[in-house]
């Protein structure tokens, strides 16, 4: 069987990432190509983040395969909609199966076959994969198949969950050498002066915060060995010489013991690494920081995503905002860039909840922040949670979660305002603390204020 694996992230479309410039290979995909390698089942891998549209179709009419398997999410899955969209109409195409796999099938499984897909890969892929591979090569039984959403007879069939793989050092490194890495880490470097590749360490997140998507991993927490990952970053070392790494995994310091073993492991390899990496607060203490900065951590993203504790056990995010900015205050003052990541617009936020999270952003000032207005992905609880207050609820195969809006307290104008207000407060303050105060800044500030003032009566 011809099989091409694939997915739907064209840069070339992307205006917002053409400015950002930090593309990653798409590790899912990579991982499930590694194990299909590994059971020796021949496959294709068309990386699309540097392709047009156009390459991508030639070289699908060229190889025709007989199985084309993509990563969704999301954000892609319209341009994967259209892309079976465009299969399912090309007569030379008709006899090609359509599998999808990634975290935004879990809670659309019925949509994603209605939109045309044969397959839905649901959880982690690479047993999935390798046995739906198997038995439809051998005209078997894919009944019996955990994991595995298909339509028989018009009907869905659901077949019972994949069981989560239980030792992460058994699966194989992702295959990158099926996509241009090179291409990756050029355009990280003239756009940034310093290249970046991504790694993978652990699968799943035990917290419960009510906006996250937990589809693939569930609450469970598994890791690779240090070893094993140490392993994984000097061969990347010496395979690409990457000036950084960022590490996806979700609560990068969940575990201490885990985090000295890797510090251990780096000393004892001699590897010299810098990194990048995203955890929590109440995961953090001096221990801590120190491990990460001999281990060669440069930024660490703590997440409050509100400076009001109300909104944050609302959240259900289980941590104390004074915490939070005290950690952000310690680890900036050990050596370490810091980053914090903030939502407005979650239910039962007020005006003054947004001039808490202000202040708390003044008071930890870390070196970086993003502010996202929230929305509600399928399957998390804050979608059920706002499911009957939804206000506007697009078609779903061509738009995303992303602009799904709910009834909130505010007009969305009150939420732009709010999003410079915080932004031109935190300039401000920081400006102050260099000692390089600009009018603008001060304009733009008392303009936001009072515009955030209006729109909230
Ligand atoms: C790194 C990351 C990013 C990076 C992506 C870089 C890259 N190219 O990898 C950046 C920062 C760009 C990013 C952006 C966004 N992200 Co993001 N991201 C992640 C994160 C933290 C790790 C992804 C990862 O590498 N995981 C490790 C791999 C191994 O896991 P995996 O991809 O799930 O793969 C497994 C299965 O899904 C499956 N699988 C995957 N691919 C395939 C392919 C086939 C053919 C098959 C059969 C199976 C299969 O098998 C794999 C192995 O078992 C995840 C959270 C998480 N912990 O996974 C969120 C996550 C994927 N992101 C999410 C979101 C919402 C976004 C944004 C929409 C955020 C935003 N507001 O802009 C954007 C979308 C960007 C885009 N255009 O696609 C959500 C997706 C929810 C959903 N329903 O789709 C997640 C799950 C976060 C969350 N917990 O809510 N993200
Ligand atoms: S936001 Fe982070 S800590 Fe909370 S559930 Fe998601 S991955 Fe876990």
């Amino acid at each position: 069987m011809k099989i091409l694996l694939t997915h739907g992230y064209f840069l070339c479309e992307d205006e917002i990432e053409q400015k950002i410039l930090k593309p990653y290979p798409p590790l899912g995909l990579l991982y499930v190509s590694a194990y299909l390698n590994e059971k020796s089942i021949t496959h294709q891998v068309f990386d699309t983040t540097f392709s047009t549209i156009d390459d991508w179709w030639s070289n699908l009419l060229k190889e025709k395969p007989n199985l084309i398997a993509f990563y969704v999410n999301l954000m892609t899955k319209v341009r994967v909609i259209e892309l079976i969209n465009r299969i399912k109409k090309e007569p030379s195409l008709t006899a090609m199966k359509i599998v999808l796999g990634g975290p935004d099938l879990t809670y659309n499984q019925e949509n994603y076959l209605a939109a045309g897909a044969d397959y839905l890969i649901i959880g982690e892929g690479e047993v999935t994969m390798l046995e739906l591979v198997n038995t439809l090569s051998d005209n078997g039984d894919i009944s019996n198949i955990t994991g595995l959403t298909y339509l028989e007879n018009n009907s869905i069939k659901k077949n019972p969950p994949r069981a989560k793989l239980k030792d992460l050092d058994l699966i194989p490194n992702p295959n990158r050498a099926a996509v241009p890495i090179q291409k990756y880490l050029d355009c990280w470097k003239n756009a940034h002066g310093q290249s970046a590749l991504n790694v993978s360490t652990q699968r799943g997140c035990p917290y419960t915060c009510k906006w996250c998507s937990t589809a693939v991993y569930g609450q469970s927490y598994r890791r690779k060995s240090p070893e094993k990952v140490v392993e994984e970053l000097l061969l990347l070392k010496e395979t690409y010489q990457p000036d950084t790494f960022w590490f996806v995994d979700d609560v990068f310091t969940v575990s201490h013991k885990w985090l000295r073993g890797f510090n251990d492991a780096i000393k004892a390899t001699g590897l010299e690494i810098q990194y990048e990496c995203i955890t929590r607060a109440e995961r953090m203490n001096d221990e801590v920081i120190q491990l990460l900065k001999e281990s060669g951590c440069f930024r660490v993203w703590i997440g409050a995503e509100s400076g009001s504790q109300k909104i944050i056990d609302a959240m259900d995010r289980r941590v104390d905002v004074n915490q939070v900015r005290d950690q952000l205050i310690a680890t900036k003052k050990a050596g370490i860039e810091t980053g914090t990541f903030i939502m407005v617009g979650y239910p039962g936020e007020t005006y003054e909840d947004i001039m808490l999270t202000a202040e708390y952003l003044e008071k930890a000032l870390p070196n970086h922040f993003t502010i996202t207005k929230s929305y509600p992905i399928k399957g998390t609880q804050l979608y059920t949670e706002i499911e009957s207050k939804i206000t506007v609820k697009p078609d779903w195969n061509t738009t995303t979660d992303r602009q799904i809006n709910f009834e909130r307290k505010y007009s969305d104008a009150f939420y732009r305002y709010a999003i410079r207000y915080i932004y031109n407060r935190v300039n401000l303050k920081k400006q102050q603390r260099n000692n390089s105060l600009k009018i603008k800044v001060r304009i733009k500030l008392f303009i936001s204020s009072i515009m955030l003032r209006i729109l909230a009566k």
